[in-house]
């Protein structure tokens, strides 16, 4: 059995089902031991940052890392961005990277790089594989490292001859270590902050973003008066009907720093000091007054849910809190689009138990809040502000859980990064409903150069519109083998939407909508 088999059968050993891959010829090894086994799923993607997004949205879901399969140091280069957000949300990712064999690399053929450097700038555990009998033995450590609470990004690099060489044969899967717990004093001194009556907010991240967490933070925060907010961009969270309804901070720096204005004490639990996107002149980089004292429940690393419940008991909250409801009724709103509106509409009309990856960017924004009284469903979003994320991440979703209903909320510019996930969705037969915000602008961008009081010129019309010539979603989407309508209206897109819904199969939905 070669280095390359003995690794793969490990993974599978390791409960690793599925390989995202763009290989090539250091790959080969793995595609020959692919073809002996059949308890490896294989699904293409047509650029490497398609792999790593669906690497990330199949591992929110299932729970569990996926491998992906990359050729070198370009192809994993070509991977980083969507490797970047998966970091961001804590993602499991196992990277396999093939390279040029030991002995070769002294030559500088042409795919040489620094792949450790490039791997390093994006993993938390990075090896490159010294021998075939070796190299299966990384892979149980890199299962580990991936699955190490909260969830780490592994990157094991294989030379072409310990691919090719003779391996050991599968190695035995390494323990996983469970999640840390909160420190019962940690919990009181929580708890006496609680107790002071001081305006206080719960920021939740990660596990706490679960039913179970929000349900725990919502008895707090009835007992307490706590506010509870999510950050901007959420891995996964549990929403709609019968959900704690818990909106994001907003993305604005002037809004979020209204919203949070007042607050004495903010509690991470599970998350990161509140910290705006980017820094503007004379604008503040945390989102919380400068007398706001800031205090840790759990790391991303503990476990936040247990902490949530052990500091609801804590300060007696009542067991069951009744779950208002908030938000507008979901409602068919008709008319051009405005985000607010279509949230509601979509609202309405979102099946139950669906997966919503939100990269939909300015068209989103009003989306997230309208969708509280939906059907229970999972929200998805990248979370490391490198655009090009839904459609991947709603194909990886789609792989983990086919029996759900993924929608896929795409701004057009965003769209552009990584469209070619249509064309996996379309292979793969994935039940995923894809929105394009054909807005044909990156209107977020001219909002940017207004907050510094720009005004737009020459260059940024360039650069900024994507009109000259208009895309054609419908007709992307069909080059990709994926049936796809235009509308330019809410009624238009609820009975687009309804019938798309009403069938299995990926499809999308070009919304044209006024520059
Ligand atoms: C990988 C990456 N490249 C570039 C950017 C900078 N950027 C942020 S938003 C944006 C344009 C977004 O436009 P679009 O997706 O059409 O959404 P809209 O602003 O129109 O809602 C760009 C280019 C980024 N965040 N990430």
């Amino acid at each position: 059995m070669t280095g390359a088999e003995s690794l793969i059968r490990t993974l599978i050993a390791s409960d690793v089902e599925i390989c995202f891959a763009n290989p090539g010829t250091t790959e080969m090894q793995f595609v020959v031991a692919l073809d002996k086994v059949e308890s490896m799923r294989c699904v293409l993607g047509m650029a490497e940052t398609v792999v790593t997004g669906c690497a990330d949205g199949y591992a929110r879901m299932a729970e569990k890392p996926a491998m992906t399969l990359l050729h070198c140091g370009p192809g994993f280069a070509n991977g980083i961005a969507n490797v970047h957000n998966a970091r961001k949300a804590n993602t499991p990712m196992v990277n396999i990277v093939g390279d040029q064999a030991s002995y070769h690399r002294s030559f500088d053929p042409p795919l040489t790089a620094d792949t450790e450097g490039l791997a390093r700038a994006v993993s938390h555990w990075v090896r490159t594989s010294g021998s075939a009998q070796q190299v299966a033995s990384d892979g149980a450590a890199a299962v580990q490292a991936a699955r190490t609470p909260p969830g780490q990004i592994a990157t094991l690099i294989v030379p072409a001859d310990v691919a090719w060489s003779g391996g050991s044969g599968p190695a035995v899967p390494l323990a996983v270590s469970a999640r840390l717990q909160v420190a019962p004093a940690v919990l009181r001194a929580v708890a006496r902050i609680l107790r002071s009556g001081e305006p206080t907010l719960l920021f939740l991240n990660g596990q706490a973003l679960g039913e179970a967490g929000l349900v725990a933070a919502h008895r707090i925060a009835h007992a307490t008066g706590a506010k509870l907010y999510a950050p901007t961009q959420v891995p996964r969270m549990a929403r709609g009907r019968g959900r704690v309804p818990v909106d994001r901070v907003p993305y604005v720096v002037d809004t979020a720093l209204q919203v949070l204005a007042g607050l004495k004490h903010v509690i991470l639990v599970g998350a990161k000091p509140l910290v705006g996107f980017f820094a503007y002149p004379g604008k503040p980089s945390l989102m919380v007054p400068k007398d706001c004292a800031t205090h840790v429940l759990a790391r991303p690393e503990q476990d936040a849910v247990n902490a949530l419940q052990g500091l609801a008991d804590e300060i007696g909250a009542s067991r069951v809190v009744r779950i208002e409801e908030a938000g507008p009724k979901p409602c068919i709103v008709r008319g051009p689009f405005e985000s607010e509106a279509f949230g509601m509409t979509l609202a309405a009309l979102l099946p139950e138990n669906a997966i919503v990856a939100d990269d939909a960017v300015t068209s989103g924004r009003g989306v997230f809040p309208a969708m509280f009284n939906a059907a229970p469903h999972d929200w998805i979003q990248s979370t490391g502000g490198a655009i090009g994320h839904g459609f991947p991440c709603a194909t990886g979703a789609a792989v983990a859980c086919p029996d759900r209903k993924v929608v896929c909320l795409q701004a057009d510019g965003a769209g552009m990064f990584t469209l070619q996930a249509l064309w996996t969705q379309a292979r793969e037969k994935l039940d995923v409903v894809n929105v394009v915000f054909a807005n044909r602008v990156y209107k977020i961008l001219y909002g940017e150069l207004r907050t510094g009081g720009a005004k737009p010129g020459h260059a940024s019309d360039t650069l900024f519109d994507l009109g000259r010539p208009d895309l054609d979603w419908v007709g992307l989407a069909k080059g990709m083998g994926v049936e796809a309508v235009s509308v330019e209206t809410l009624e238009g897109f609820a009975d687009t939407f309804r019938a798309a819904c009403s069938r299995r199969g990926p499809f999308l939905i070009e919304f044209r909508i006024q520059k």
